[in-house]
């Protein structure tokens, strides 16, 4: 099955519906704690082993998309039109050809990102997500969210887990064809989690993690621990967050990224996305949490660092890191 397969499959008789005059819709992006990292299928971001995410809330995407006459698509992004040959719009279009075919309908597309720019926070998970949701609002299909998880990850991965708000689920599946391979939001809450940004760079990165994780599939011999590391750490922290253990969750989440990290320091060459500010900050947070303050880390194919911990201890984080930008997943 190519995308445009899944996606026929998934709307069936929908695909003949009339649009309306626009669809809208939120998507908050996602940090995850067992990490997404390794495909087995590129046409489809099919995955190796299954992660486990967290979303942040407010932070995310508001798309919003309506037909357009004339023969190219138009992208806004935080009020600015997108190159129309430029890497985002191209991006886009192709996603949208999934849906429509290569002589389909254009549409305007514009979409409001809250995440901090640059902050390595797969803005394409809450993008793709929210413009699969808006699509759905365009044309009422009304699918159910397993179906919007599915194709939302054929735009990008982890964007299958920006669906849901909440602690998130991403099932890698078996099938060839992928109709497995979708997220489910948990049945938990946690009101006192804090997610801090740390940002230390917004410069582009060196090596996309899309082929950073390419790379690291085929060359490091370490990655093919990857999977006993997931196979271990989803159920600690499926535990962690039933019995609200912090030091469980947050000890978890970090030696996951770290054990991720490791992986792709393996891959010929080398990948090593961190800067001395971020060995700087892994730093400050073991030196708080010797100090008492039960304060986490997690790192994405970025230099920049995602402080986890919990409401009681937000004073001293700040004064630690007094940029930090801070996210609410579970906000009432
Ligand atoms: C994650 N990352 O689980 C991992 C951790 C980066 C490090 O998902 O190629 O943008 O679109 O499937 O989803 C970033 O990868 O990659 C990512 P594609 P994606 O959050």
């Amino acid at each position: 099955l190519n995308p445009h397969d899944v996606v026929r499959a998934l709307l069936r008789e929908r695909a003949d519906r009339a649009p309306r005059e626009r669809g809208e819709a939120y998507a908050p992006a996602n940090i995850a704690l067992c990490k997404y990292w390794g495909k087995r299928d590129a046409g489809l971001n099919l995955p190796i082993t299954s992660s486990l995410s967290v979303s942040l809330g407010d932070l995310g995407a508001r798309t919003r998309i309506e037909p357009l006459d004339g023969p190219d698509d138009r992208f806004v992004l935080n009020g600015r039109e997108a190159e129309p040959n430029g890497s985002a719009a191209r991006r886009v279009g192709a996603f949208l050809d999934r849906f429509r075919g290569a002589d389909g309908p254009r549409y305007f597309v514009e979409s409001e990102s809250r995440i901090p720019v640059g902050a390595g926070l797969a803005s394409s998970a809450s993008g793709f997500a929210a413009l699969v949701k808006a699509l759905d609002r365009l044309y009422g299909w009304d699918l159910p969210p397993e179906s919007l998880s599915i194709l939302a990850r054929l735009g990008s991965g982890s964007a299958c887990r920006s669906v849901y708000d909440g602690f998130v689920v991403w099932e890698a599946g078996e099938r060839a064809d992928g109709m497995d391979s979708l997220a489910r939001r948990m049945d938990e809450e946690w009101p006192d989690l804090r997610i801090g940004l740390h940002i230390v760079s917004s410069a582009p990165k060196p090596v996309g993690s899309r082929e950073g994780m390419n790379r690291t599939v085929e060359t490091s011999l370490l990655y093919r621990v990857w999977p006993e590391r997931v196979a271990a750490d989803l159920p600690r922290l499926r535990d962690a967050i039933r019995d609200r253990d912090f030091e469980a969750l947050g000890a978890t989440a970090e030696s996951n990224a770290l054990t991720m990290h490791a992986t792709m320091m393996d891959a010929r060459p080398p990948i090593l996305y961190w800067k001395p500010e971020t060995v700087g900050a892994m730093e400050r947070i073991r030196a708080l949490r010797a100090a008492g303050v039960a304060a986490y880390y997690t790192i994405d194919a970025g230099p920049n660092v995602k402080i986890l911990y919990e409401e009681s201890s937000e004073n001293a984080i700040r004064e630690a890191f007094p940029e930090l930008q801070i996210a609410i997943p579970f906000a009432q």
